[in-house]
């Protein structure tokens, strides 16, 4: 009887140190992301959580972040580097200085449609571009969507490149942002994302860019009336992992780590299909202004962007092959 006591007294105390074992070692880890709580990117990274939570039976998770809490997305970029924060979703922008395989999707006027890039960021070509940034201390997880970039002005329509001559346009922090809108002929101005209504408001800015959920999320169509379809630019968002806390994890973790992002692009696409629309009717029913485009004049004033910056003949190789993936 004695024994049975013993040995049940003995069971129920390993089972409690084991209990605050997995406790101690367990990591919620913090990811950061500028949008509102219901934007696809933010309720994308909360679902990899859910499944790497589930996976390591509640060893690690995932806590998001969002509407800036961490910071601008340079700073959170750079906080990822050192280690200081886990996980940062951003758009591939203001990754094009430190990372430059990471201009190669963000090329304007490079993807057909959005199942071409869909079908480039799936392949070898979208692998070689996260495995990449390695080198600059990240984990390049995954892409996800971010549609197509349109300007969108306070007080008149762009209906041809003519129109963008001189105009000021907010830009993300990026020489490669700059140089493109400058081959408008535009006065490119960059600034984090959380300042540009007030600047489109202030006249500090005439215009912006972006895909149809930034622009209603943020409420810039309140400002900018006119929605100009350039479609310029497919520059998607890109899920970075710090690569100081990414040696830290077993290979097992960081296979689920992976796994789990991977699966969480089907989700992402699904949410952003749908919320694409919800966005474009939204600011249709406010008085928006969708206005087609004489694309080509655009286009065809891309040149220089293209020269400049595929200098490096592996990124120009590589955006070669994006062009004759069917
Ligand atoms: C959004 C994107 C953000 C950020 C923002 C911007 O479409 O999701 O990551 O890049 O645009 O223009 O700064």
């Amino acid at each position: 009887m004695k024994n049975i006591t013993l040995r049940l007294r003995t069971g129920v105390l390993a089972a409690a140190l084991a209990c605050v074992g997995s406790l101690a070692s367990a990591t919620e880890f913090r990811s950061s992301d500028i949008h509102p709580d219901d934007y696809p990117t933010v309720l994308a990274v909360r679902h990899m959580g859910e499944l790497v939570a589930k996976r390591t039976n509640g060893k690690h998770t995932i806590k998001v972040y969002a509407k800036s809490a961490l910071g601008i997305e340079k700073d959170t970029i750079e906080q990822t580097k050192l280690g200081a924060l886990a996980m940062t979703r951003v758009n591939v922008a203001p990754m094009n200085n430190i990372c430059p395989e990471t201009t190669v999707p963000t090329m304007p006027f490079l993807f057909n449609s959005k199942e071409h890039m869909r079908h480039v960021l799936d392949g070898p070509i979208g692998d070689e571009i996260l495995k990449a940034c390695a080198a600059q201390g990240f984990i390049g997880l995954a892409f996800y969507d971010s549609g197509a970039r349109s300007i969108y002005s306070v007080k008149k329509p762009i209906k041809t490149i003519a129109d963008t001559k001189g105009l000021k346009v907010r830009v993300q922090q990026s020489d490669l942002w700059v140089s493109l809108l400058e081959a408008m002929g535009a006065n490119a101005t960059p600034m984090p994302f959380g300042e540009v209504y007030t600047a489109l408001k202030t006249g500090l800015i005439d215009a912006a860019e972006n895909n149809y959920p930034s622009y209603e999320s943020s409420r810039h169509f309140e400002v900018a009336k006119y929605f100009s379809k350039t479609e310029h630019s497919m520059a998607p968002e890109i899920l970075l992992f710090s690569k100081k806390i990414w040696d830290t994890l077993t290979p097992d973790e960081q296979k689920i780590f992976r796994e789990s992002a991977k699966e969480s692009v089907g989700y992402m696409r699904k949410l952003w299909d749908e919320r694409e629309e919800k966005s474009l009717a939204t600011v249709k029913a406010a008085g928006v202004q969708i206005v087609e485009v004489d694309k080509a004049s655009f286009q065809s004033a891309m040149r220089p962007v293209y020269d400049k910056y595929l200098q490096d003949p592996k990124l120009k190789a590589m955006v070669a092959r994006v062009q004759a993936t069917k």
